[in-house]
């Protein structure tokens, strides 16, 4: 072999003992994890403390080595002043004749684009909760007045707990006074607004604008503006033209579409963004199980909660088996694997899904955050706050009507009912519950019968019912149990 080929290739080995000459730390290096078009990333352990992280190795010779030099050197001066959860952490960096090393905070769970590439969709609380995360995240590099310039699934990362950190910044870029920033692009990236394919600059809200193409991904499984070839792509960036995702629920196809407005000072901001009825009106995990990253996750109530409306639920689906006049087209019937775990949450845990209103569904409140009734804690506060928000959802969905006689079952969970209230003609009038909101998981179980009668089954097991308007007669209402 020519002894200058020789020379070159072993100059592209990495050592398998790493010293950091600033701190004296002693690395082992595991194996490849990687490989970027300018690095290569290993597992790396600190000798002394056994603490396990990801090496990023850019090497320092080779054609164009001054301008990868100034884009490592600029790569480090950035990334190495940033410290928050959801942003990857930057331990250090030393070099030697032959490489710079980066050693970063280590993901065992990859990233997201893994996770996509094997559940090829996610259900909408897990967007909620990743975006939980991915906005954290992006207020504090944007308050740093750094824009990320290259979000995408491939660069969230997911340590053991699931916890989402935004990575690679290596086409981060300072913004200008303007809020702009004008430095020329380098690499690919996937999600540009239509300023950016204009050249009219990157700005905090082009961020925003990837933020919008990874949600329609995210939920759909295709990016939005994909088209061949790559000039009918930018057409469609430039327009604004994306197939309408009518699978998805009102509120998340109304957010991609504020996300993906093509005028940057439409789309919201990133607090707006979360003030957006899909977040707000959803339910948001607090974490995620790690078997999501290969099935979809099912949020199930605490133990002696899920017996108890697992048990309601049952009661409620022995009158909704299809065909059932009352429930809406989306809702699952029974048997079928609901893909919603805000639908799962009403679901027993054989796998049946309880009959749903879809507006009463989308009704369904649970975003704790936000919650008055969280900073306080107290119970009576929840209890009232919770009753409030049933009754929301309640009073929000059409009157039920008179039963069918499709509805084979009688309700086996009614209010009290004097005798002698019947119709007349009638042996026993059939009530049933057209519409109910599951918010189980925070405060309770709400219903309307078909009498117009409702009542809130509470966490804690009472039972509060409201007699229809007429009433059953001579009893008082509300009553209590
Ligand atoms: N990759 C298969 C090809 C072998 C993996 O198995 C794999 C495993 C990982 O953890 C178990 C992992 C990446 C790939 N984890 C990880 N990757 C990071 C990373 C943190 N953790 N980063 C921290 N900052 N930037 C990222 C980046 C560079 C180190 N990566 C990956 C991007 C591509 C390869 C490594």
């Amino acid at each position: 072999m020519e002894p200058r080929l020789r020379r070159r290739r072993s100059r592209q080995l990495v050592a398998t003992f790493l010293r950091d000459p600033g701190s004296g730390r002693v690395y082992r290096r595991g194996k490849l994890i990687g490989k970027g078009a300018f690095s290569r990333c290993y597992k790396l352990t600190d000798m002394s403390t056994s603490a396990v992280f990801a090496l990023k190795v850019v090497p320092r010779g080779g054609a164009g080595r001054l301008r990868l030099r100034g884009k490592v050197e600029r790569e480090i001066a950035l990334h190495s002043r940033l410290h928050h959860r959801n942003i990857v952490a930057f331990h250090a960096h030393f070099a030697d004749r032959d490489h710079v090393y980066m050693v970063l905070e280590y993901c065992s769970r990859q990233s997201l684009a893994h996770v996509l590439k094997v559940r090829r969709t996610l259900t909408e609380p897990e967007v909620r909760y990743y975006f939980r995360g991915l906005v954290s995240g992006l207020r504090y590099l944007h308050q740093q007045r750094i824009v990320h310039r290259d979000l995408k699934p491939s660069n969230f990362f997911l340590n053991k707990n699931m916890e989402v950190k935004i990575g690679d910044l290596g086409l981060a870029a300072r913004v200008g006074p303007a809020g702009r920033c004008h430095r020329v692009l380098c690499g690919t990236p996937n999600f540009q607004a239509p300023e950016v394919v204009s050249r009219n600059g990157h700005s905090a809200k082009s961020d925003i604008w990837a933020l919008g193409c990874i949600m329609y991904t995210v939920l759909t499984g295709t990016p939005p503006f994909a088209a061949a070839p790559l000039s009918e792509m930018y057409q469609n960036i430039r327009d604004g033209h994306y197939l309408e995702p009518t699978q998805l629920s009102p509120s998340a196809r109304s957010l991609i579409a504020r996300l993906l407005a093509p005028d940057p000072d439409e789309r919201p901001s990133l607090d707006h963004l979360l003030q957006d009825d899909f977040f707000s009106q959803g339910f948001t995990p607090e974490r995620l199980p790690p078997h999501s990253c290969h099935s979809p996750p099912v949020f199930a109530f605490p133990p002696p909660l899920g017996r108890l409306f697992r048990k309601v639920g049952q009661l409620l689906l022995t009158q909704c088996r299809p065909p059932c006049p009352f429930t809406s087209k989306e809702a699952s019937g029974p048997g079928e694997e609901s893909t919603e775990p805000d639908h799962m949450e009403a679901s027993n845990e054989e796998g049946a899904p309880l009959c749903t209103e879809s507006r009463i569904h989308l009704l369904t409140l649970g975003t704790p955050r936000t919650d008055p009734a969280d900073a306080k804690g107290t119970l009576a506060l929840q209890l009232e706050v919770a009753t409030r928000k049933l009754c929301l959802c309640l009073d929000a969905g059409p009157v039920g009507r008179t039963a069918t006689p499709k509805c084979r079952t009688e309700a086996a969970w009614r209010g009290p009912k004097p005798a002698g209230q019947d119709p007349p003609g009638e042996q026993r009038s059939v009530l049933w519950a057209p519409k109910w909101v599951d918010y189980s998981l925070k405060y309770g179980f709400g219903y309307q019968l078909s009498d117009g009668g409702s009542g809130v089954l509470f966490r804690d097991g009472s039972h509060m019912a409201l007699r229809p308007p007429g009433g059953w007669g001579p009893n008082p209402g509300p009553c209590a149990s």
